[in-house]
């Protein structure tokens, strides 16, 4: 038995996206991740879009993902404390993950300090410079109104809409995603401005769907956990040292 020494991060898995086939292809590989790390690991952060859609009624939530969430379960059973973060295509998760897997939700950003690292942790929408329609389109989507008339909404039309936007977003586009110079990833100034403020030794996102880990002032680093659609990209914390790692390479 192995000591629980080890932090995982991940984010982006967008269960459910391009395809049911692609869908349950990416499931089964991250669920072989979860079982890889359940013998070492005390805490796991899925950092936001880990479904690429998501609506909990009040008494039905959508059909699919259980050999994943059976793993999640697993993993939380063995006394790993899961972490879920609100990403843009999976804001709303309300209390179902809480009652069934003790999860603690995010719904923005969480600070935490851990192996004596300062920690900065976000799913990354709706941050930095620019976006404004996006801005205001979370507000939107976040508010309590809105999800009363979603839920209003039979779940056959409400669900088929909503998957059909998801699959028109740019996952489905067919080029991985392009490092820009730190100028234009917008995260980084993001970062460095947070920094002018705060000391964090990690400041952790998702959604760049790359994975990224850039040297910021002062030692602090931006790392972005990717996706699994191309990468299978993760972090780990250990021996307060996060790395970026990725799970069966391509290569
Ligand atoms: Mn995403």
């Amino acid at each position: 038995m192995t000591a629980r020494n080890k932090i995982y991060f991940a984010s982006d898995i967008h269960l459910g996206a391009l395809s049911y086939t692609s869908s349950r292809e990416r499931e089964a590989r991250f669920v072989r991740w979860l079982d890889t790390i359940k013998h070492d690991a005390s805490e796991l952060f899925l950092v936001g879009d880990v479904f690429d859609f998501w609506f909990e009624y009040k008494t039905v939530v959508p059909k699919g993902y259980i050999r994943f969430l059976g793993k999640l379960a697993e993993l939380v059973d063995l006394g790993i404390k899961l972490y879920l973060f609100k990403g843009n295509h999976d804001m709303w998760m309300f209390d179902y993950f809480v009652q069934e897997l003790d999860a603690t939700i995010i719904n923005d950003e969480l600070v935490l300090e851990r192996q004596g690292k300062k920690l900065y942790l976000h799913h990354g929408d709706g941050l930095g410079p620019g976006d404004g329609k996006y801005k205001v389109l979370k507000k939107v989507f976040r508010s309590r109104l809105c999800q009363w008339l979603f839920e209003r909404l039979h779940p056959n039309f409400g669900v088929g809409v909503a998957n059909y936007w998801s699959r028109h977003s740019r996952l489905a586009q067919k080029d991985n995603e392009q490092r820009k110079s730190d100028e234009q990833e917008w995260l980084v100034s993001y970062c460095k401005d947070m920094l002018k403020t705060e000391y964090y030794d990690y400041l952790i996102f998702g959604h760049r769907h790359l994975p990224l880990d850039i040297a910021l002032n002062g030692g602090s680093r931006y790392i972005n956990l990717g996706e699994w659609i191309h990468y299978n990209s993760y972090a780990t914390l250990e021996n307060s040292v996060v790395e970026l790692r990725y799970f069966e390479p391509k290569e």
